[in-house]
């Protein structure tokens, strides 16, 4: 007589097994069902005996009245039945214990299950087929304070760490949308990208400041908004630049932020994270010059002669100059002799601090376009409503 199968098997199964006993259901026998895959019966009934013993360890032989599978993670160590005269079963004791076989595998997915967030070095952003090479977007990150917590009841506004993350990747991606296919961008942080630089909560100049969350926490949200913004502009722009001027508040964070930066994005050539330590920054694209700094020592009316003074050859080639600047927290844009120098608001709400001062800014992100030979040629507003609105 031909073996039978219990149905209840396939519970146990690999694919191929369970092949095996459908062809077996279909045809009846294992040599008819052997037969009909093409195979030898012998391999066959070799694979099902093997499945049978595998359920069986799990506690699951029907021959045996073994019935009760164990969970997973246990096999069964054993049955005891107690048979009563009429060959009935009375009782029985199923006996488990923890299957050191399987221990690996849950560790194994264990493991594997904590690096599910994890990722390495960038992931290839696939370049944009179509870019203006005469066109530069330039977006100024003014002062995010990363990690500065306001109450609304003291300051008027909200803000800790989730608000910062989700305005600063929201206004990203409102200008990111709008702006032209540029072939160049510029990501330009204006300086005071952390609010504090350390865990003892202080300014530079030893202010007690409203901090939200570990300084460890905070650095983690910062690099994350970064690389979003990032990636972001790779989408759009075939070359990206990224250059973070350091802030009074964050003179030693800014710079490692942007050591991060430059090793995450090391393999993709699209990326260029400057790495000047200089209070200055300028940066040539054709016509146009730029500068920048955090604006907290260099003031306003001296930062065209300054830049004259440190770049003499790129004044000469230029025709459109102009200073970008952070620190203030408002609009401010005045035209000098030589170029303009233009203050930034901020998308970061105001501290205890600055609304006792009176401080009633407004907040927003702009994007400004320039042309390699006419300089500045439009320029693009996310107003903080849009962006509460959007999140
Ligand atoms: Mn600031």
């Amino acid at each position: 007589m031909a073996r039978q199968y219990d149905p209840r098997l396939r519970e146990f199964a690999d694919v191929r097994e369970a092949a095996f006993l459908d062809a077996i259901e279909k045809h009846g026998k294992p040599t008819l069902a052997a037969k009909a895959l093409g195979l030898h019966h012998s391999v066959v009934i070799r694979a099902l005996d093997n499945l049978e013993k595998r359920a069986a360890k799990m506690g699951f032989s029907p021959r045996h009245d073994m019935t009760r599978a164990c969970p997973p993670g246990f096999r069964s160590r054993g049955t005891s039945t107690l048979v009563k005269g009429d060959g009935t079963i009375a009782m029985q004791w199923v006996k488990t214990e923890v299957d050191k076989s399987q221990d690996e595998a849950i560790l194994r997915e264990f493991a594997e299950s904590l690096a599910d967030g994890v990722k390495a070095l960038a992931p290839i952003t696939p370049p944009p087929e179509h870019t203006l090479s005469d066109l530069l977007c330039v977006y100024p990150q003014g002062d995010p304070h990363v990690g500065l917590h306001s109450w609304w009841a003291e300051a008027g506004e909200d803000f800790d760490l989730k608000i910062a993350e989700r305005l600063m990747c929201a206004a990203i991606d409102r200008l990111v949308a709008i702006a032209p296919a540029a072939e160049t961008a510029l990501l330009l942080n204006l300086g005071d990208m952390f609010h504090a630089d350390n865990q003892k909560n202080e300014s530079q100049s030893g202010h007690k400041l409203d901090v939200d969350g570990r300084w460890a926490k905070v650095q983690q949200v910062g690099l994350r908004a970064m690389l979003h913004c990032v990636r972001r502009l790779l989408e759009k722009h075939k070359r990206v630049i990224l250059r973070i001027n350091r802030g009074n508040h964050d003179g030693h964070s800014a710079y490692a932020l942007a050591l991060m930066i430059s090793c995450y994005f090391h393999d993709e050539p699209r990326v260029e994270v400057d790495l000047s330590p200089a209070v200055a920054w300028y940066f040539q694209f054709g016509k146009v010059l730029m500068g920048s700094t955090h604006g907290d020592t260099i003031k306003g009316p001296d930062m065209l002669p300054i830049m004259a003074a440190d770049e003499p050859e790129k004044w000469g080639e230029t025709t459109h100059r102009y200073w970008y600047v952070g620190h203030v927290h408002h609009q401010d844009i005045k035209e000098y002799r030589g170029g303009t120098v233009e203050y930034f608001r901020t998308l970061a709400a105001r501290d205890a601090w600055h609304a006792g001062q009176g401080y009633r800014a407004g907040r927003d992100m702009r994007l400004i376009v320039h042309h390699r030979i006419h300089g500045e040629i439009e320029r693009h507003r996310a107003d903080i409503g849009m962006l509460q609105e959007a999140a």
